[in-house]
């Protein structure tokens, strides 16, 4: 993963015909779902990132939205992390994160559509001064619907005691929240009001392809405040 980023003029790295590849960026919530189910599924791939401020023009020809992730088998290529992690559980079936009662994947894929509306939040009203109260506000009630979610579930994951595929869809900005919250520590999860997404978060520290994908917060929140600056920090640390 901590590979320096290819940008404008950079040669593209030729890929071996069996080798499986992700195009990333190492701070992507969306790159970090499909390294998720990447590591809790132990597959070997290869990392090249991306610097998303000056793309290397061969980025666009694997992607033409230019965006990461991307993945590339052979002459397979596959973009849109959903698709992605939705593509390795199918081909790699084993560690298997879709569930296969059909209710409670329509349920899981309910919660990836009102997950948006957190990193909506995120994105938006929590990141402005003059918006923070509102966002705050909201950000209850969107936490309410997650808890509500949880208690019809045995839990301590959206899994049960294993996660499932939308436990990492989920993470990647549930892990940068605690950044979000050194502003206010009213954006933190509260235990006391929300017990269960409480217990959710801590167990999600626990699974080991969490942990082995973690980037520590201090990171996070320089590469966050580069990007608020205009000028995004790719390689920072490297
Ligand atoms: N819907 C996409 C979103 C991916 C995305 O927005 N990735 C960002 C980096 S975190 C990106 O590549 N941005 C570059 C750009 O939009 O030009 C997905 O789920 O893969």
């Amino acid at each position: 993963m901590d590979v320096k980023s290819s940008r404008v003029g950079s040669p593209l790295p030729p890929l071996q015909k069996t080798a499986l590849r992700i195009y990333s960026m190492r701070f992507c919530p969306y790159a970090q779902r499909t390294r998720l189910v990447l590591a809790h599924k132990n597959i070997p791939y290869e990392t090249v990132n991306i610097d998303l401020s000056s793309k290397p023009s061969w980025f666009f020809e694997k992607n033409p939205l230019g965006t990461v992730p991307v993945l590339e088998k052979g002459d397979k290529i596959i973009y849109e992390s959903t698709a992605t992690c939705e593509w390795l559980d199918d081909v790699y079936p084993h560690n298997r994160l879709t569930p296969s009662d059909p209710y409670i994947k329509a349920r899981d894929r309910m919660i990836l559509e009102y997950y948006g509306k957190i990193t909506g939040l995120f994105y938006g009203k929590l990141r402005k001064d003059d918006t923070l109260e509102e966002g705050i506000q909201e950000l209850q009630t969107r936490y309410q619907f997650f808890e509500d979610e949880l208690a019809r579930r045995e839990g301590p994951l959206f899994g049960g005691e294993q996660p499932a595929m939308v436990d990492f869809y989920i993470w990647p900005h549930f892990e940068r929240l605690p950044i979000v919250a050194r502003k206010d520590q009213r954006i933190a999860v509260n235990v006391t009001s929300f017990p269960r997404l409480a217990r959710w978060y801590s167990a999600m520290y626990k699974v080991p392809a969490i942990k082995a994908m973690e980037v520590d917060p201090d990171t996070q929140e320089y590469f966050l405040k580069t990007v608020v600056a205009g000028a995004p920090d790719f390689d920072y640390g490297l």
